[in-house]
């Protein structure tokens, strides 16, 4: 006999309401002040770093998920940090997978459910299964696999939480980490004064261009009712969902501990991680525009990653963004367009920006 495979289907939370009860002019509050669900699968007492942004994604993606939830976590900061001496914070089923087997260790978890309840051996509903893997190992070590458990289409929501380097190794640069972003292995020095010279690889829209079934979306700790929206929509979508979650970290950033959600909205509002959702049922993209455009130097000058940067870095790095905003639909202000040019700039160290008292140690 085969049994009915039940599935949850989580109502999403209310973001237009609340923008409404919210009275900031500048429409920054769109998606924040969210009512949280009671329930904290991840529980209070973790171990990272104070101001740790992966901290802060696993705790609402949970709160959206609930307890009838099931976890995988490769290594990395979120597995280590989290789970010494036989504690966790976990108050659901969670297991530590090797940091390249994410994606397989995820795809047995789904198919072995499926098949439990198909033979009724469990009684269901379908729970919600997730892996939350860092950027090394989603983007790197992991990728493959990764990719894999898309490509068949597991029912199961893979998440990449970036904080955009291997942190829990000491700050190693990742495929993420951003140009002139400082890791100890891209130290900046007289050959190369910016640090790292490579852009970002783009895992999301490697995932969604390359797996076009699947759902997949970005989103920042900057905007908790998007990240809890999409977790349930990623979760209600039958069959493999990818979200990208940009995740500071406090640690290898450099940053003052207060300013991780902030950061998280900075980085959209100065074009450097468009937030945008892909719908494979008619494949296209959705992408969120912000209310705010600020210079790169409003972001960068909040961390003491980029405190090395000279005029001609920022002013690439101000190209880039300014493509990424006519990329996603926008126009390019006038100030943004002229940013362009080293000769705009000065050392990030010397450039003013819009909240000084949160400098980046040495930006
Ligand atoms: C195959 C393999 N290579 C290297 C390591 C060492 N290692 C443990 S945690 C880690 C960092 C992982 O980085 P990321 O996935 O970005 O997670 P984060 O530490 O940033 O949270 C590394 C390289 C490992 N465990 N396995
Ligand atoms: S090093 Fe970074 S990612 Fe790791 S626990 Fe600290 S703040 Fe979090
Ligand atoms: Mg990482």
């Amino acid at each position: 006999m085969t049994y009915e495979v039940v599935r949850h289907n989580l109502p999403l939370f209310d973001e237009e309401g609340r923008s409404a009860a919210t009275d900031d002019d500048a429409g920054r509050d769109r998606h924040y002040l969210p009512d949280l669900p009671e329930e904290d699968p991840y529980a209070a007492g973790h171990r990272t770093c104070a101001g740790c942004g992966p901290a802060i994604q696993y705790r609402w993606v949970l709160k959206a998920a609930g307890e009838d939830s099931v976890l995988a976590g490769p290594t990395g900061c979120m597995y280590v940090a989290n789970s010494t001496y036989l504690c966790t914070p976990y108050t659901v089923p969670w297991a530590h997978t090797p940091i390249a087997s994410g994606g397989s260790f995820t795809s047995g978890m789904a198919a072995g459910y499926e098949a439990m309840i198909r033979k009724g051996r469990y009684p269901g509903p379908y729970p919600n299964i997730i892996v939350m893997a860092g950027d090394g190992s989603a983007s790197d070590i992991g990728l493959g696999p990764m990719s894999g458990a898309l490509y068949r289409n597991h029912d199961a929501l893979f998440i990449c939480y970036d904080n955009e380097c291997y942190a829990n190794t000491g700050i190693q640069t990742s495929p993420t980490t951003p140009y002139a972003g400082m890791t100890t292995f891209t130290p900046f020095g007289k050959a190369i004064p910016e640090g790292k010279k490579l852009p970002p690889k783009n895992l999301a829209k490697m995932m969604a261009e390359g797996h076009p079934h699947c759902y997949v979306a970005t989103t920042t700790v900057g905007y908790p009712v998007d990240l809890m929206n999409k977790t349930r929509k990623g979760l209600n979508h039958v069959g493999a969902a990818f979200l990208h979650c940009y995740t500071p970290c406090q640690k290898g950033w450099v940053y003052q501990t207060s300013m991780t959600v902030e950061i998280g909205r900075r980085v959209v509002e100065a074009g450097l991680f468009p937030v945008w959702e892909y719908d494979p049922e008619n494949r296209e993209y959705r992408y969120f525009h912000p209310p705010v455009q600020r210079p790169v130097t409003d972001y960068l000058a909040m961390q003491g990653r980029f405190g090395h940067m000279l005029p001609e870095h920022i002013a690439h790095l101000q190209r880039g963004a300014n493509q990424n905003w006519q990329d996603i639909g926008m126009d390019v202000p006038a100030h943004l367009r002229a940013g362009e040019d080293p000769a705009h700039h000065k050392r990030l160290a010397e450039e003013t920006y819009s909240m000084p008292l949160n400098r980046g140690v040495g930006a």
